[in-house]
């Protein structure tokens, strides 16, 4: 602090009260907000792949009623890559389904179902038949199995 004496006229005034206060405001525009972007971002690739373990791990049951001299349904469709059970039941005679290139031989009785779990792989259509003679018809009991 200065402490003045004598004659104080009005010393310093150095606060210049007139400074034209301009050129400040021309304070930069906004530049071009119109160029950005949205960016929308894909963000669902985590929702799809969590439910395929789930449904490999029971399988998938199919119940086949055979007939003489026919099954139903025929067709059976199953999805490829699925383990699948073959549930097969028998209105009259004995009679099975087989498929011998695929290692599948369900037999069935009125009395006593049978079942086969097994997994096709490969997508295509594969016949199957009866392996139990159960009359005059037995010759033509086919089916088709479906993996698709
Ligand atoms: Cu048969």
């Amino acid at each position: 602090m200065l402490v003045i004496t004598a004659c104080g006229t009005s010393t310093t005034d150095k606060v210049n009260t007139n400074e034209d206060p301009v050129m400040d405001t021309t304070a930069s525009m906004p530049a071009d907000d119109s160029n950005v972007e949205e960016m929308v971002v894909a963000d669902d690739t985590d929702m799809i792949a969590d439910d395929t373990e789930e449904t490999n791990d029971g399988p998938l049951i199919i119940e086949v009623e055979a007939y003489q001299f026919d099954y139903y349904p025929n067709p059976i469709t199953i999805p490829a890559g699925q383990k699948v059970t073959i549930m097969l039941s028998s209105r009259d005679s004995g009679h099975s389904l087989s498929i011998p290139e695929l290692g599948i031989n369900i037999e069935a009785y009125p009395d006593q179902p049978g079942e086969q779990t097994f997994t096709v792989d490969e997508p295509g259509t594969y016949a199957f038949r009866c392996m139990i003679y159960c009359g005059s018809g037995h010759k033509g009991m086919e089916g088709t199995l479906i993996v698709e």
